[in-house]
């Protein structure tokens, strides 16, 4: 019986920045080796000599040119974002935008606009652990027929600071301490926190960072936000504020914080390779693109300032439109050339999308170019495969390090004659660029809005919204980095910040330290409205202006109605029940998730009917932290085995302790008895109704089975097992 492969990989058609980046590529079958200068290279072996036991001769220039780029192949990592992946994919919008937005990717339904995202963290190097407790950057390069477009965002809705002019001093916080390097890719130390406690417009942000939306369970299941304000313009030049948001098809999913830091030991590369393993297997992670659209009249009706980069507006007040679907299908061909050179920008913006005056936009509108000078050399990295538009450049800048281009013709300035006056400026009907005419009467100061001023209630919006095991791993979480940190004061003044967003956590955490619950030293801000005139201030009539929960803050409420792409280990060994694996498979398969059998060594076991059945990892190699569930199938033999080895024994308890779902057949519950969860093991076949743990399922019905198997791993996980959670494992 040949056990069935996984699905295989759909054909995607080609972009038209696939298109574009094809004359590019270089492919080395069936060719001969050359130098860079084309010439047939006869012996790549051996270096040029005086003789065979001679000195290397200078005239080597086969040797000296590999030599020398050998040398000069690496570049400056990006200074935040270094470790990062990403895939091609398009998006593909549902309905006309048009009534708020000229951009024609927004407005015409039948374009699929072809993209490039990138996924990232921030804190760690290039080489860092993907399982980092971090932001996760999420930046998308759309190639309209406009233009690049470029969305770069981030996991987390807020952000750290509220003025760009702190980002250097944030980054220098969080990055390993300057004298000895350490700790790489970890917020969990002094000088981060330091900088966190003394900054209390960080609070709302460090919710989110404490939280488990920091370990998530692959870049597939996070959400992505804009985070800023920006604005939307359509033909008439009428502008409407805008949030961004990207709603992953597939809910928003997490590890625990114990699972991620084993993930980071066993597979640095855990997200990089669920990416690149999804759409090598045609299961293509997709997102809802969402906007939050607020009419400028209404800009003061809100109790917080919507330029203020630390804020939300809740969905409550202001609900997500769905406008379009972001599918990605193809991976890079080449990380360097595609992933490490591609060049974000949030100032990459196309007629119809505009900027507001949030400093910490206004900050990064410098940032990306500047950036980009140092780490990519020169000014004209727009012009590497992976950053050029779709649409033709025309432009009298010119030269410059690396220049492709070649332009022809004697004029590179404008007005000109000679030239008769090429290239044209593009008027506003040939869709030429014009920046939105926002009236400014100001004096210049360097100061912030009062309306920038409350940095509480909406952490505290966000810690209400948390479930109890959200809240817990909050806890956990804060406990745990906290207690990485040595200077006792700043631990201290760190509680003091959170006893100003609950008094509950700050006595848990304090607890947890060792430490008491300071008194606050100042009374906390109120919020000041928008426009800073609190006489003047109308709340919305129409909606209300604050909310004190938030459903959408809350993962528990995320979408949990599939198991697709989920990854479920079969614990089998010699004498396995050949038709439970076959048929559980199959029902799993059909689901769209990914079976693997994990037996006691590689190759292939027998299963109790004769049937041959390859294995496809040992214990040696696989982890339960792999995995989203495992699946014991009976048979004597595999049982007995399976009860008597102490690795299938661990990998069940982890499970366990990562509140996983764990199935059995009826009779390999006796492997179940050797687990420390042994008395939680039902001893009668499980109901649909299962009162001990949902989680813990096991039947002799095949039919019954999987059908409980497959409801309970949709669930994700069962963290109403966490106080038995703390065993070890
Ligand atoms: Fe940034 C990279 C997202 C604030 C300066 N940023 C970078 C990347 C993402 C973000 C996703 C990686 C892009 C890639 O994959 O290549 N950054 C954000 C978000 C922010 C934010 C969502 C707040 C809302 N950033 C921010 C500020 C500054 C920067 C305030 C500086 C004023 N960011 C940079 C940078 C980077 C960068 C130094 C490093 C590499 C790069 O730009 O290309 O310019």
């Amino acid at each position: 019986m040949p056990v069935k492969k996984n699905k295989p990989a759909a054909e995607s058609a080609e972009t038209k920045k696939d298109a574009d980046l094809n004359p590019d590529k270089e492919r080395s079958d069936a060719q001969l080796m050359t130098t860079n200068q084309g010439v047939k290279i006869n012996d790549d072996q051996n270096s040029l000599k005086a003789g065979e036991r001679g000195s290397t001769l200078m005239e080597d220039f086969i040797f000296r040119e590999k030599m020398t780029h050998f040398d000069h192949e690496r570049i400056p990592e990006r200074i935040v974002h270094a470790r990062g992946s990403a895939a091609h994919g398009f998006f593909k919008l549902y309905e006309s935008q048009a009534g708020l937005t000229k951009a024609r990717f927004l407005t015409d339904t039948s374009v699929a606009t072809p993209v490039f995202v990138r996924f990232s963290t921030v804190a760690g190097s290039r080489g860092s652990t993907d399982l980092a407790r971090d932001v996760r950057g999420f930046a998308v390069k759309f190639y309209t027929e406009e233009g690049n477009f470029d969305l770069v965002g981030n996991n987390m809705p807020v952000f750290f600071i509220q003025d760009a002019i702190k980002f250097p001093d944030l980054i220098h916080a969080v990055k390993p301490e300057p004298h000895h390097e350490m700790p790489q890719a970890a917020s969990a130390h002094d000088t981060f926190w330091d900088f966190i406690s003394l900054m209390p417009e960080s609070t709302h942000m460090i919710m989110w960072l404490m939280s488990d939306r920091a370990i998530p369970r692959s870049y597939r299941m996070m959400e992505g936000f804009g985070v800023h304000t920006f604005r939307l313009v359509n033909d008439a030049g009428i502008a409407h504020f805008v949030k961004f948001h990207w709603k992953p098809l597939l809910g928003v999913h997490s590890v625990a914080w114990d699972e991620a830091q084993n993930i980071s030991g066993k597979d640095p590369d855990f997200h990089r390779r669920d990416l690149w393993e999804a759409i090598e297997s045609g299961a293509y992670p997709e997102w809802e693109l969402g906007i939050q659209v607020v009419p400028e009249k209404d800009e003061h009706k809100f109790e917080f300032d919507l330029l203020d980069p630390t804020k939300i507006i809740p969905e409550e007040l202001v609900p997500v439109k769905r406008i379009g679907k972001l599918t990605l299908n193809r991976n890079p061909d080449n990380f360097f050339a595609e992933t490490e050179q591609v060049a974000f920008h949030i100032g990459n913006v196309v007629p119809g999308i505009d900027f507001t005056n949030d400093p910490l936009l206004q900050g990064r509108l410098f940032s990306y170019t500047d950036t980009q000078l140092i780490r990519l050399g020169g000014p004209n990295f727009h012009e590497i495969p992976i950053n050029r538009p779709i649409v033709p450049i025309h432009n009298n800048q010119r030269d410059g390090y690396m220049r492709q281009q070649i332009n022809v013709g004697k004029t590179s300035y404008h007005p000109n004659s000679i030239g008769s006056g090429c290239p044209f400026q593009a008027g506003k009907l040939q869709g030429g660029f014009t920046a939105y005419a926002e009236r400014i009467d100001a004096s210049k100061v360097r100061a912030r809005s009062k309306s920038f001023r409350d940095h509480f209630s909406q952490a505290k919006l966000f810690y209400n919204s948390q479930s109890d095991p959200e809240k817990d791993h909050m806890v956990d979480a804060f406990s745990f980095e906290l207690g990485k940190v040595e200077i006792k004061e700043v631990r201290e003044r760190m509680l003091g910040i959170l006893s100003l967003v609950d008094m509950g956590l700050a006595n848990r955490v304090a607890r947890n330290l060792g430490l008491n619950v300071p008194e606050p030293e100042r009374p906390i801000n109120k919020s000041v409205p928008a426009d800073g005139n609190s006489e003047d201030f109308e709340p919305l009539t129409d909606v209300k202006s604050s909310v004190d929960k938030s459903a959408a803050l809350s993962m528990a409420n995320t979408v949990k109605d599939s198991i697709k792409t989920r990854k479920i280990a079969f614990l089998v060994d010699e004498g396995v029940n050949d038709d439970s694996v076959v048929t559980m498979q199959d029902m799993l398969l059909d689901q769209g998730a990914v079976v693997e059998l994990i037996g006691p060594r590689l190759g292939t076991i027998t299963g109790q009917n004769n049937t041959i059945i390859p294995v496809n990892k040992s214990l040696l190699t696989a982890a339960s932290v792999f995995y989203d569930a495992v699946y014991v199938p009976g048979g004597a033999n595999s049982i007995g085995s399976l009860a008597k080895d102490p690795q299938a024994i661990h990998f069940l308890n982890e499970a366990f302790k990562h509140c996983k779902t764990i199935a059995a057949d009826s009779d390999a519950a006796t492997v179940l008895q050797q687990t420390y969860f042994a008395r939680r093991v039902p001893t009668e076949p499980t109901t649909d109704n299962k009162a001990v743990d949902e989680g813990l399922i096991i039947h002799n019905d095949m039919a019954a089975l999987s059908k409980q198997f497959i409801a309970a791993v949709s669930k994700h996980r069962f963290w109403d097992r966490e106080p038995e959670r703390k065993v070890p494992a």
